[in-house]
């Protein structure tokens, strides 16, 4: 199976493993892990950030980060196709009183200022009102396939939700792949958010955790957050050093995925009945197959080899990742080519 559903599906490396074996480990519950001390330095540093703080998922993250902003009965304002909308099970107003404002969002991921503006009160003295608390972007957007936001664009959000007292957080998931796409430092991406959480176990391959980054005094609140939300972890270390060796070692890579994206799209857009939209910039690949159900394609798909998803809107997404090659881009772009003709047939 050429498995093209999510980078979530990446096995952890060799040195992965060793460095889990290896690891020196003490009880985080009590502050005591050197490994997970290590791991959150290193990213609050690469992050250019003062602390960061290891979680077991992206979604935890984002939940502990949004809940270490925004106080019971307030709002935040999120993309109306964000992950933290729509895939994180609204976790902010089911386990911590907090609304979502969903925000009318871009093909290209963007939330324009404009709409921005709509999701906030009229009058924020208004106590009809809830307030304000947060603005969350996605950085590289999913549901826009893999799309990195633009640096200058993240500054006015910045400068936009200052201007309304509101702290940015960021949905780094991909951070990382942002910032190989767009050749930056990581930390450019990050430079324009309050906070930032992304996912060590997406494309750079660890098999558990994400890191929560922003000030000491959020990452302290964030930390009890996650305790109460029993995401506490004891020797955690053995998570970390996995999570050390991506930081280290699997960010640059992720030039290979993207290239791999970029041969898939260009494979498809070969293969009649299929439309790739949009260009691919990262390591995604959204496209259609206008005359077939997407969930009729996807099985036929996934009976002949490939693993795919739908995406919402009729797409299908395609996820490159370390665990394909080259060579099964190719063999995907065959079968594909074969389940879109036979199934014209039947048509
Ligand atoms: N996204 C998953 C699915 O849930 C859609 C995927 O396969 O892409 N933020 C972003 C932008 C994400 O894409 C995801 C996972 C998360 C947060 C949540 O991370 P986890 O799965 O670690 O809770």
């Amino acid at each position: 199976m050429i498995e093209l559903r999510s980078d979530t599906f990446t096995q952890p490396t060799r040195r992965m493993r060793a460095a889990m074996m290896h690891a020196t480990v003490g009880d985080d519950g009590y502050g005591e892990d050197p490994t997970v001390h290590r791991l959150e330095e290193l990213a609050a540093r690469m992050l250019g950030k003062e602390a960061a703080c290891l979680l077991p998922s992206g979604t935890m993250a984002n939940l502990a980060s949004i809940m270490a902003h925004a106080p019971r009965g307030s709002t935040i304002l999120v993309g109306a196709e964000s992950d933290v909308y729509l895939y994180e099970a609204h976790g902010a107003a089911v386990l911590a009183g907090v609304g979502y404002q969903p925000v009318h969002t871009q093909p290209d991921g963007t939330l324009r200022l404009a709409d921005l503006t709509a999701g906030l009160p009229d009058d924020p003295e208004d106590p009809q009102f809830a307030p304000p608390a947060l603005v969350c972007l996605e950085n590289t957007h999913n549901r826009s396939g893999g799309r990195i936001l633009p640096l200058a664009y993240q500054a006015r959000v910045a400068a936009f939700a200052a201007g309304h007292g509101l702290p940015v957080h960021l949905d780094g998931a991909r951070i990382f792949n942002a910032a190989v796409g767009l050749g930056v430092p990581v930390a450019e991406v990050a430079r324009h958010a309050d906070s930032v959480q992304f996912c060590l176990s997406k494309g750079l391959s660890a098999p558990v955790g994400s890191m929560a980054v922003g000030t000491g005094p959020f990452v302290a609140r964030v930390r009890r957050i996650r305790k109460m939300l029993g995401g506490g972890m004891r020797q955690a270390g053995v998570l970390a050093a996995a999570g050390i060796v991506a930081l280290e070692e699997m960010v640059d890579r992720l030039a290979e995925d993207h290239a791999n994206a970029r041969r898939l799209a260009a494979g498809l857009r070969t293969v009649p009945g299929v439309l790739v939209d949009p260009p691919p910039q990262t390591n995604m690949v959204m496209f259609r197959v206008p005359h077939l159900a997407p969930a009729d394609f996807v099985a036929a798909a996934r009976a002949a080899g490939v693993a795919l998803g739908g995406f919402g809107h009729g797409r299908i997404r395609a996820v490159t990742h370390r665990g394909v090659t080259a060579a099964d881009v190719d063999a995907a772009v065959d079968a594909i080519s074969r389940v879109s003709a036979a199934q014209d047939v039947v048509a």
